[in-house]
């Protein structure tokens, strides 16, 4: 069932045939002789041209032709594909190579698989049933039929195994000539003294005394014997040599099922040293239990390999032996180990033995508008769109219980931006409860008076949650909004409960990201002009034109390299940590467009804004210690954040004990322990 090449010159076929080769070339081990479109792997092995006495220690390497793909050779521990160098584990489409103790396995689905021993340089390869009848080469038409296997690669059947072998020669490119093997070669016994010949057949004897008797009946000792007598007379009756005839047959006992474990203890000069962990075992699975979840044990493996493994409770994982409940969890290309727990959104995630096992809490959902202007829905779709009137940016859909609206205008030095003037939330349409908040961070209710902060009443709570950030809360709805108005930043929160019950700029909040773009009208829009002129409130103003978006860096040049420059940071070391969370690369054109625009304030806005979504991930990026252009200055007795709540540390909250939530964001507030006197206006000590 295993065909098998040891020692360069033993070969057995997939039916059982052994003989002996003395090839020095290279040649055709498996192909598939039905096969006319090719479209099947194809084996061959280079032997050593300049091999002399003992075989076992002379370069061997195994070349497999994928179809459509190219060549995949193993040498010693190298593995290439297509002459470069590949680390395993890894997969060519549907060919799969990995390292188990010293061997390399190559396996394909429905195919074949193949286990290369480097160290001794011998090859295994167990067909699938798809091949049966099929094959041709070296290792015989694999039918059960032993008969049949020396057939030549033109079809012609023969005893002449120097025939047979030649006829399998591949010419490999930049390969010298090689030559052929004569016919009638001499066994490599025939030269030997009767003496060392005496020797080498008591030697070989072992194989028919205990620990090897136990296998006899499932794998015959004979042709062992014969390839061990041939080995033996090529490099002496002693050495490792001998080991490695004995381990060649202890190998075919395991392949079929009966592993001979232990018998190098009765074979003391066998002895395998493993290094720590690991024990020495005659059957490793080819299919070793994997903290992975997803692999897939199929039938064209070899039952068992042996060598240095974990013993046989334990899985190996990255280097080391660990139990089942110990195995570690991915997340974001970074190793957890169990009992670790992350924070996904809302929900928490607890790693058990390689699988993550999260809370299922319908999470709140974010929207944030940002620069000039990007939006990014609920559901997290991103696009820009120059608003310049004023928009419903979410409401719900069913009820008049809130509705958040944008005034936007030109702006910017040739008003080619669009900036917020003011945003405003109304609560069951009502404008006794109405909220506005000015471009310069004032707050007026119910369109009229302006309030100072901290507010708060039976419904809203607003407040500095720091120097950057104005916060407005409205427990009893689910809504929260955070605004930097120096930044052009506004992040507004709705509750789970708002799940299938808001449309505006802002998006459908279910958890499609497709319809999104749903107009007041129930068309879903195709692009974000349409989208967003569709929530459009105030009649008075003109839509702004369907313009094709012009690169804001072609019409500012003179700002482009150093908009090219500084969001270039967003690709660098500084923000790396949050690559593998966040792709910095729609932040890294928003920024550029930006920047182009407005210079540094658009850039720091641009930076904040992917930092903060970092922070979300749980990635803390303190770009403002970096990038001088964006540092921020503390009133004195202040210090800065990057996510701070100056909730708790005002004076007057001594008094009257506030609502705070758990928000944060950055900016400048009360050192811990101290509190904001709005008397002195700086921090002082209770
Ligand atoms: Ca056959
Ligand atoms: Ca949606």
């Amino acid at each position: 069932m295993t065909c098998r090449t040891w020692g360069q010159y033993n070969y057995e076929t997939f039916d059982g045939l052994y003989y002996h080769f003395p090839g020095k070339c290279s040649y055709t081990l498996v192909r598939d002789c039905e096969d006319t479109s090719q479209s099947s792997v194809v084996i061959q092995v280079h032997n050593d041209p300049h091999c002399s006495s003992v075989p076992y220690s002379c370069a061997r390497s195994v070349s497999l032709f994928l179809p459509w793909e190219g060549e995949i050779r193993l040498q010693e521990n190298n593995i290439t594909f297509k002459g470069q160098s590949v680390q395993l584990p890894y997969t060519i489409h549907d060919v799969e190579m990995e390292r188990i103790s010293q061997y390399v396995l190559v396996t394909q689905q429905h195919g074949f698989t193949l286990a290369w021993d480097g160290r001794t340089a011998s090859v295994y390869i167990k067909m699938s049933p798809e091949y049966v009848g099929r094959t041709c080469g070296l290792c015989g038409n694999f039918n059960a039929d032993v008969q049949d296997d020396l057939r030549t690669s033109y079809g012609l059947y023969t005893q002449d195994l120097a025939l047979f072998g030649n006829s399998w020669m591949e010419v490999e490119p930049q390969q010298a000539w090689c030559p052929t093997v004569p016919s009638q070669y001499p066994s490599p016994c025939s030269i030997l003294d009767p003496h060392t010949l005496l020797k080498v057949s008591e030697v070989c004897a072992t194989l028919l005394e205990d620990p090897f008797k136990a296998c006899h009946e499932f794998v015959s000792p004979l042709s062992y014997m014969a390839s061990c007598s041939n080995d033996l007379c090529l490099s002496g009756p002693n050495g490792d040599v001998v080991c490695w005839v004995l381990t060649e047959y202890a190998r075919a006992c395991a392949h079929a099922e009966h592993p001979l474990d232990g018998w190098r203890k009765h074979i003391p000069q066998c002895e395998m040293e493993c290094p720590a962990d690991l024990v020495h075992r005659e059957c490793i699975t080819c299919c070793p239990a994997s903290c992975n979840m997803d692999r897939m044990c199929i039938d064209s493996k070899l039952q068992c390999l042996d060598g240095c493994y974990c013993p046989e409770d334990l899985i190996y994982e990255g280097g080391r032996c660990v139990k089942a409940s110990d195995c570690p969890c991915e997340y974001h290309g970074m190793i957890y180990p169990s009992g670790q727990m992350v924070q996904e959104e809302c929900n928490n995630c607890t790693c058990l033995g390689g699988i993550w096992n999260c809370t299922e809490h319908s999470c709140p959902g974010e929207c944030s508008v940002t620069g000039d202007i990007h939006f990014q829905t609920f559901d997290g779709r991103i696009y820009t769109f120059l608003a310049s009137c004023q928009y419903v940016l979410a409401k719900s859909r069913n009820s008049g219980r809130y509705t958040i609206t944008i005034q936007n205008s030109p702006c910017g030095p040739n008003l080619d931006g669009a900036c917020i003037q003011s945003v405003n939330l109304i609560l069951d349409e009502d404008p006794r409860t109405e909220i506005t908040i000015s471009n310069s961070g004032e707050v007026f209710i119910s369109s009229q008076y302006r309030i100072s902060l901290p507010y708060s009443d039976e419904v809203f709570h607003i407040q500095e949650l720091s120097s950057m950030f104005l916060q407005v809360r409205v427990v009893a709805q689910g809504l929260q909004l955070q605004y930097n108005w120096r930044e052009f930043r506004l992040y507004l929160q709705v509750d789970a409960l708002w799940k299938e019950d808001t449309v505006g700029l802002c998006g459908t909040f279910n958890g499609n990201i497709q319809d999104d773009f749903l107009s007041p009208s129930g068309m879903i829009e195709s692009t974000p002009q349409l989208f967003g002129n569709s929530w459009r409130v105030s009649s008075a103003c003109v839509p702004s034109p369907s313009l094709p978006q012009l690169d804001p860096c072609d019409t500012h040049h003179q700002a482009a390299s150093y908009a090219a420059e500084m969001c270039d940071i967003l690709n660098q070391d500084l923000f790396a940590p949050c690559h593998e969370y966040l792709s910095p690369a729609l932040f890294h054109r928003q920024c550029r467009g930006d920047t182009c625009k407005c210079g540094t304030p658009c850039l720091c806005s641009a930076l904040a804004h992917y930092a903060r979504q970092c922070r979300k991930q749980g990635v803390i990026v303190e770009f403002r210690a970096s990038v001088s252009e964006c540092a921020v200055q503390c009133p004195e007795t202040m210090e800065y954040g990057t996510c701070v709540s100056s909730c708790q540390r005002r004076c007057a909250t001594l008094s009257t004990p506030q609502h705070c939530g758990e928000e944060c964001e950055e900016g400048c507030v009360c050192p811990l322990g101290t509190f904001y006197s709005s008397r002195t206006h700086t921090c002082v000590h209770r």
